[in-house]
């Protein structure tokens, strides 16, 4: 190849993921790209500062606008995504809020997919419909059912695949496709499988919001969210969702720490998805285990399709148990390795049980109507050597299958409804 070619060709996603937007030269040969702790910007004269803020010449003037590392990182990820832009903020549900008090209006209407993060849930289902916005939830698996749900006052489409907690997938480009016959914009969670896995903007969505809390900051010592999209989405999400709206804007730490996390992200990707195959396949074969729902596994209702839209599986894993939720929390509470916690994405192996903790925010009902089944246990698969997780879980699923099937098929939904306003 010659010099000139090799110079312009455009670097592979890992090296963007380390390279993208920085160079030693632009800060006294730091190698490591600097990390910005302010909140506000002096300028030179007070006829700049009124220039900047009125765009007529470019630079900083306030964090809750833009900051150095914060931006530094919304570039590289905005390449990662193959989006013209992106824009970080202060947890995942600060980037979907962002999104959705921007795109939405009273008397709008929003379809989303039946399953989603408890969170998620909540905003759409309790939070939107007090301002006069109605959302459908609609089973997005099958992308028929978005014909016949659109209608005129459909602004926009949510979903998320995998979806949190039970890893069913939805056609990002046959989505995209129904839904832009509409005029209704597509924003994509795509926090379980990262760019290295999915990149939805390439398949047809206009936007894709991410819990960087999760995969992305990669080590569970930060709350951040990320969007990408198109150049003008972003702007605006940026300057009316997230400037005055939520106010939900990413620390310039945790920019850094982000930035630092998404060097080792394809690394540590395919390390997540090969460790979670090894264990999916375990637990198929565990005769206390009744269901695996894991889209590299050729059992997986959605195997073609996941294998279309998936680089890689990913490291989330939901199961089921012979003797339901009881048969679940023993098995849990036998765990010495694993970490009985929330989250996922973390080097650490987490377990947790959907209904009575992430999904805690629909009722039992709901989660019926939804597809999360009571007895769902999620799996985030972390970067430990496999074969001490399997012997870990194994142990706990021996001892169950041993024991017998002691309170099987209780009934549960009494024990997992609550008066108190729900957390997730
Ligand atoms: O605001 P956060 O950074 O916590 O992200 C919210 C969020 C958005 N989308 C998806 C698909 C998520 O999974 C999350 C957070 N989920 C955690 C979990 O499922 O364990 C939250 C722990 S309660």
């Amino acid at each position: 190849m010659r010099t000139d070619q090799a110079h312009r060709r455009t670097p592979a996603m890992s090296t963007r993921a380390i390279h993208h937007g920085y160079e030693p030269a632009m800060a006294q040969g730091a190698l490591t790209p600097p990390l910005h702790l302010t909140s506000t910007f002096a300028f030179e004269s007070a006829e700049q500062g009124g220039d900047i803020f009125a765009g007529k010449q470019p630079g900083y003037l306030y964090s809750r606008i833009s900051n150095p590392t914060v931006d530094l990182l919304e570039r590289r990820f905005a390449s990662l995504e193959g989006a013209e832009a992106a824009l970080g903020t202060a947890s995942g549900i600060g980037a979907i809020t962002s999104v959705m008090w921007t795109l939405l209006s009273a008397g709008d209407e929003l379809i989303a997919h039946e399953t989603l993060y408890g969170c998620t849930f909540a905003f759409l289902r309790h939070g939107l419909s007090r301002f006069g916005i109605k959302v459908r939830f609609v089973d997005l698996s099958d992308p028929r059912n978005l014909e016949a749900a659109l209608g005129p006052k459909t602004r926009a489409v949510y979903l998320e695949t995998p979806a949190n907690p039970n890893m069913r997938l939805v056609d990002i480009e046959a989505i995209s496709m129904i839904a832009k016959r509409q005029g209704a914009k597509v924003v994509v969670d795509s926090t379980y499988a990262t760019p290295f896995l999915t990149r939805p903007l390439e398949l047809g969505a206009d936007l894709v919001v991410h819990s960087a809390t999760k995969y992305l900051g990669g080590h569970g010592d930060l709350i951040a969210g990320l969007v990408a999209g198109g150049a003008e989405d972003i702007e605006a999400i940026r300057m009316v969702g997230l400037k005055d709206m939520t106010g939900a804007v990413m620390a310039p730490l945790n920019a850094h720490l982000i930035l630092r996390g998404l060097k080792t992200l394809e690394l540590r990707m395919a390390r997540h998805s090969d460790s979670a195959l090894t264990v999916a396949r375990a637990l198929e074969s565990h005769p206390a285990v009744t269901a695996v729902h894991y889209p590299g596994l050729e059992s997986f209702p959605q195997y073609a399709l996941a294998q279309r839209q998936m680089a890689r599986f990913g490291g989330m894993i939901a199961f089921e148990l012979e003797g339901g939720l009881d048969a679940g929390i023993a098995t849990m509470n036998r765990l010495k390795l694993i970490a009985r916690a929330v989250s996922l994405g973390d080097a650490e192996t987490l377990i947790q049980h959907p209904a009575s903790m992430t999904h805690s925010t629909y009722t039992p009902e709901e989660r019926q109507a939804h597809g999360i089944s009571e007895g769902l246990i999620r799996l985030s698969v972390g970067l430990e050597a496999p074969e001490d997780l399997l012997a870990d879980l194994l142990a706990a699923l021996d001892h169950l299958a041993q024991a017998g099937a002691k309170g099987r098929q209780q009934p549960v939904s009494h024990r997992l409804r609550h008066d108190s306003p729900p957390s997730c």
